[in-house]
């Protein structure tokens, strides 16, 4: 039979326009980056159309022999990368892999340690409008008052003080090296698990620039899409003792069928990462962070913690410009071609759908090929589009001279 519809020129038309948006734009959301063609068909191979409720050699419907193997593949792959024991491939997303990580080692109402949303942590660290606040009893620690870095001896006594059964490390809006080891002693003195969510660094740690969490951590959780430049999705890694726990909070717990073009295009990113091409990207990832931090500090916007040792930067707007918000930021400078989030800083006066700060990541452009030039470059951009936001020719100006920085390093030329 032939299929219903030859071509839907509507779809299509986005598609190319998303192209060109990405193309001609700078993208520089911490979270996001530009996966491989190679990620990129796998995703949309004919491993979509299988469902495989299970795991490999214990599946719901018949047909799986080569799921199996993709996804054992995957999680051999994965674990070879990290040093794990165990690895699950199967959740959708962070949020997801976050929630059956808690499933698996809580019961509803257990008290958790985490980094409050407001200070870098994220939705699922026990944010009250997520289901991970609501269900479990979290008690958020945060950054020091003048560095603005994760104040070990403070986590140590509100972990002594609550006695957590889970502490969670790892953040979303956290510029600085989070060392697993202080965490795990503390952990160990309250007799805790230990959860190091690694979504915002998996490709850092991959490629050898941030300390591995695997050996410290109970669980480690992550996503395949940000630094770590796979498919969207999510993982977990754990000890052999916690395996059989965690795989039953994912499936059955917390998900239906897997989605195995997403494991096959996770199999790919998990050997992407094991080259030493992936390891001369990551760093050249945080020299990147390191440059942009330097030209916007030249610039005079303040860097949360004075700088960045990751892939990101948190910029507090303020002494740039005191009455400029992360919110009108964010717009304008999407409208000049630079894509990127606004974001609370610690303490924050203004809300968080306003905020005083953006956050600006390396990982996507690092991806297409800028280096400590380009980076200069763009935090010449950025301050020039702030400068000039109120005159809407020279925002047209500087999306010109965006799209001349970016057509020559056009991450997918091919797709026009
Ligand atoms: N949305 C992701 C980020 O931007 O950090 C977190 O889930």
């Amino acid at each position: 039979m032939p299929w219903p519809i030859l071509n839907d020129s509507e779809t299509e038309r986005l598609t190319r326009a998303e192209v060109e948006r990405q193309n001609t734009a700078l993208q520089l959301i911490a979270s996001e980056n530009f996966a491989s063609p190679a990620v990129m068909a796998a995703t949309g191979s004919v491993f979509t159309n299988k469902y495989s409720e299970g795991y490999p050699g214990r599946r719901y419907y018949g047909g799986n022999q080569i799921v199996d193997q993709v996804e054992d593949l995957a999680r051999q792959r994965v674990c070879a990368l990290f040093g794990a024991d165990h690895a699950n491939v199967q959740p959708h997303s962070g949020a997801n892999a976050n929630m059956a990580v808690y499933q698996a080692l809580l019961d509803p109402g257990d008290t958790v340690l985490g980094l409050s949303l407001d200070h870098g942590g994220h939705l699922t660290h026990g944010s009250p409008v997520n289901a991970s606040g609501m269900m479990y009893n979290f008690i958020g620690y945060r950054v020091g008052d003048s560095d603005e870095r994760l104040q070990m001896d403070e986590i140590a006594d509100l972990a002594a003080e609550h006695r957590p059964k889970l502490i969670v490390a790892g953040a979303t809006a956290y510029p600085r090296i989070i060392e697993p080891e202080p965490f795990r002693k503390i952990a160990d003195e309250v007799g805790a698990l230990l959860l190091f969510d690694a979504a915002h660094i998996a490709g850092l740690i991959a490629g050898g620039l941030h300390p591995n969490p695997v050996p410290y951590s109970d669980v480690v959780t992550f996503t395949t899409h940000k630094t770590m430049r796979g498919p969207r999705g999510g993982c977990i890694l754990c000890t052999d003792d916690l395996a059989a726990a965690i795989d039953k909070a994912v499936f059955p717990g917390q998900q239906g069928g897997p989605q195995e073009h997403a494991i096959a295009a996770k199999a790919v990113a998990f050997a992407e990462a094991a080259t030493d091409e992936f390891r001369t990207y990551a760093a050249q990832v945080v020299s990147n962070a390191a440059a942009l931090a330097e030209s916007l500090a030249a610039e005079g916007f303040r860097l949360v913690s004075g700088g960045t040792d990751n892939h990101l930067l948190l910029v507090d707007l303020r002494p740039f410009d005191e009455d400029l918000s992360g919110k009108e930021a964010q717009t304008v400078l999407d409208e000049a071609g630079i894509t990127l989030n606004r974001n609370s800083i610690p303490d924050d006066p203004r809300s968080p759908f306003v905020t005083s700060g953006i956050r600006i990541g390396t990982p996507a452009v690092t991806t297409q090929g800028m280096k400590e030039p380009e980076m200069a470059e763009i935090g010449r951009l950025i301050a020039a589009t702030l400068r000039n936001r109120t005159d809407e020719a020279a925002i047209k100006g500087i999306r010109n001279e965006v799209r001349q920085l970016c057509t020559p390093l056009a991450p997918y030329p091919d797709l026009v």
